[in-house]
């Protein structure tokens, strides 16, 4: 019971300004959270973690970083750098980049080192968003409950402000890791991540196989796999792996870290297969049902909705346990608390 009102109040949180965060019953629900007692089943996990605590630290931090983060510095670039941030600054759950923070944190590294990888990591979904959202893609209306980019500005420049947001996520990453702190080689390390995780061995290749197994009639559970790794997976992945090594973490953490991405990233998606058909469009900023309408091969077609909610408690235990492996719970305490919440989101 305890831990439903933290997740309920986790997800309040994290899709609210902070206006909205602690007002009237609002805030008398997220004390309710309080200190959650996060116990993983099938790993050794057991440890108390405030999880809404640690998520109020971290959000105004990152919102006023990526707020920080696009300015138009002539007006020629008005344009484009609204609609940048408009796709930006919409909300969203910020799930990869309190990752990338908590990972870096884990291994022994400040919020400060990780913040410009945190905000590169967010520039890169929320451009992928966008093109996702486009008639070319997925076609859609709303996002983040709001009317998408190409909506408001129009599909030429949503296609540009998104492509200016990828190349100004490396830009960022590159301009802004205090150089005090980080070693020019591990800032390389993490702009190979990054590119790696976007490109063909990424969220464009999951992609194209994606669009590739639209057209089929009968994708196997392998193939959604291969796409989910990718288009998913594979910048959760970078978001832990990145902070990881921004932190000064060892191959053998990193290692781990990646492990880790790569189930929390499949059961990120299977939970959002689960919510296509169990929440609504206004819970979840986006279209509902979408998948089930097109009949699109997703977790619940293969595996039916007991069986993918199955699937997702089987990826986020496999990857708390690849967690524990090489850190010790009370380090690991907010990634674990985040996987948990992962497969039981609302949205
Ligand atoms: C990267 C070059 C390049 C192109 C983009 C369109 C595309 C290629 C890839 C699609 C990637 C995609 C949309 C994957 C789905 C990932 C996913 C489950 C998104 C939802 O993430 P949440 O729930 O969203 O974290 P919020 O809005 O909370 O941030």
């Amino acid at each position: 019971m305890k831990r439903s009102f933290a997740l309920a109040a986790l997800s309040l949180f994290l899709n609210s300004d902070s206006s909205l965060a602690f007002t009237g019953s609002q805030s008398a629900f997220l004390s309710a959270a309080g200190s959650t007692r996060l116990s993983a089943t099938a790993v050794d996990s057991d440890t108390t973690f405030d999880l809404t605590a640690y998520l109020t630290a971290k959000k105004g931090p990152i919102e006023a970083a990526l707020d920080a983060s696009i300015v138009s510095t002539q007006k020629e670039t008005d344009k484009i750098c609204e609609s940048m941030s408009y796709s930006l600054m919409a909300g969203g759950k910020r799930v990869r980049p309190v990752m990338c923070i908590a990972a870096c944190e884990m291994v022994g590294g400040s919020e400060d080192v990780a913040m410009p990888c945190a905000v590169s990591l967010e520039m890169i979904h929320t451009m992928s968003l966008i093109h996702d959202d486009l008639p070319a893609m997925d076609d859609d209306d709303l996002r983040r409950g709001e009317p998408t980019n190409h909506v408001v500005y129009g599909e030429d420049v949503a296609i540009l402000a998104g492509d200016a947001m990828l190349s100004t996520s490396f830009e960022h990453v590159a301009r802004y890791t205090p150089k005090d702190k980080v070693s020019a080689d591990r800032v390389v390390d993490v702009i190979v991540r990054l590119g790696k995780c976007v490109g063909a061995e990424g969220l464009a290749g999951g992609q194209v196989m994606d669009l590739e197994c639209e057209a089929k009639e009968n994708a196997t559970l392998e193939e959604l796999r291969w796409i989910h790794t990718h288009k998913t997976a594979a910048l959760l992945v970078a978001a832990v792996a990145c902070g990881a090594v921004l932190g000064g973490a060892s191959d053998e953490e990193v290692a781990a870290c990646e492990e880790f991405g790569t189930k929390i990233g499949l059961a990120f998606q299977v939970a959002d297969d689960i919510l296509d058909v169990t929440a609504s469009t206004e819970e979840l900023g986006k279209t509902a049902g979408k998948d089930l309408d097109a009949d699109k091969t997703t977790y619940v077609k293969l595996l039916g909705l007991e069986g993918a909610k199955e699937e997702a408690k089987r990826l986020a235990d496999e990857a708390k346990a690849a967690l524990l492996n090489k850190f010790d719970a009370e380090k690991a305490a907010p990634l674990l608390a985040i996987a948990d919440y992962i497969v039981n989101r609302k949205n």
